[in-house]
């Protein structure tokens, strides 16, 4: 279809709660959406880009820079056919996967509507629903770190990542796992070791953990291949990754037994089933990672999940655990049994509040016409 005009909306969203990782504390997160009309359709994307290179190293302004300068001036007034069109017509431009991956989610979005149908049925997804768990941030100690589980597990999470670094790690994991014993439990140090301070960790292998999210450098394979051969527990790699040849070079290597996808991180849906498809064919287990998303990478990520080697609990939760006002009308809730249903309308199936949206936006830009 042919591409007419683009807007970009630079937000700012309060959080419910801060959110502190081994890279930082935040009270607000950025994003950047991007409305694509075209033929009549309106399609979304949530770039995923925070506003601090601490997770990554693309940030809200990186991603500003490339779309304007170089992603959309590929797109606009163009006939695109589909996602895999879009990716061909950006090969040039090195990297900024988060970039890429916000028009890749617009153009999905738009191509649903266009054929009716929503986009897990488009990806081959199965499930209506999908196993999720919450990611809870650092707290003050270990006794404020199990009130809070405690409150998320009374909201019927049955899955729960605890954010780690050093001096915070052992104590905390203990703590959680001698309240709940039969807990899903796993853990994400965000990089935050070496190869020998990760040595730290090794006391991790008695407490029954499903995984160690990216201990080492964001950018490491080799040294994570080392550190899994002292632990019997999986590392699952997600900063690493930001490509289905970084999965084939992972796994081949041992540096993970499970990869976290996120669609952002990867440069876009597409290549977030190519790495789903992938780790089936090697029977590696993956999940769906979150990036604190409004209600348009939240739609995304659970049409992501119901792919049928998504077999973890996805960082995908309600609504509510983000978000007091969300820009779309949807929000989403926790089933009983620790699900979340996968949007039915077509395309991401969620629209947007337009009064929320013009409250959350710092600035915006159209181009096209
Ligand atoms: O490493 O998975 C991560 C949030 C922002 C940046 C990185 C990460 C996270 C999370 C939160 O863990 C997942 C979510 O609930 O969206
Ligand atoms: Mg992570």
């Amino acid at each position: 279809m042919k591409i007419d005009q683009i807007t970009l909306y630079y937000l700012r969203m309060p959080l419910v709660a801060p959110f502190e990782t081994s890279f930082g504390r935040v009270d607000t997160r950025d994003c950047i959406l991007i409305e694509a009309k075209a033929e009549g359709l309106v399609g979304w994307g949530e770039c995923v880009a925070d506003r601090d290179p601490g997770y990554a190293w693309e940030t809200c302004g990186t991603a500003w820079h490339i779309l304007t300068e170089f992603l959309l001036p590929e797109i606009l007034g163009k006939e695109i056919r589909d996602a895999a069109e879009f990716q061909q017509r950006v090969a040039h431009v090195r990297g900024h996967q988060m970039a890429k991956a916000g028009v890749e989610m617009a153009l999905w979005d738009l191509q649903g509507q266009a054929q009716g149908s929503p986009l897990y049925q488009l990806l081959g997804g199965s499930r209506t629903r999908v196993d999720v768990g919450v990611s809870v941030g650092l707290q003050e100690s270990p006794e404020a770190l199990v009130r809070t589980v405690d409150a998320y597990l009374s909201q019927g999470y049955r899955r729960v990542k605890l954010k780690i670094k050093p001096g915070r790690d052992v104590s905390e994991v203990q703590a959680v796992r001698e309240r709940y014993p039969d807990l899903r439990l796993q853990v994400d140090a965000n990089s935050a070791y070496t190869l020998d301070t990760a040595a730290s960790l090794l006391p991790l292998d008695d407490y029954d953990l499903l995984l160690i999210e990216q201990p080492l450098a964001e950018d490491d394979l080799w040294d994570h291949a080392k550190l899994q051969e002292g632990f019997r527990t999986p590392l699952c790699l997600d900063e690493s990754i930001t490509a289905p040849r970084h999965a084939r070079q992972a796994l081949e290597m041992g540096a993970c037994r499970i990869v976290n996808i996120k669609q952002g991180r990867v440069g876009g849906i597409s290549q977030g089933v190519a790495i789903h498809d992938l780790c089936q064919a090697q029977d590696v287990p993956v999940w769906c990672g979150g990036m604190l998303e409004t209600g348009i990478g939240r739609a995304a990520n659970l049409a992501l999940a119901s792919l049928p080697n998504f077999t973890l609990p996805g960082d995908i939760s309600a609504t509510e655990r983000y978000y007091a006002q969300d820009i779309t009308h949807e929000r989403f809730s926790l089933n009983p049994d620790s699900t979340i249903n996968v949007p039915e309308g077509p395309g991401l199936g969620v629209t947007i509040d337009r009064e929320a949206l013009e409250c959350f936006t710092l600035k915006h830009l159209t181009l096209g016409s």
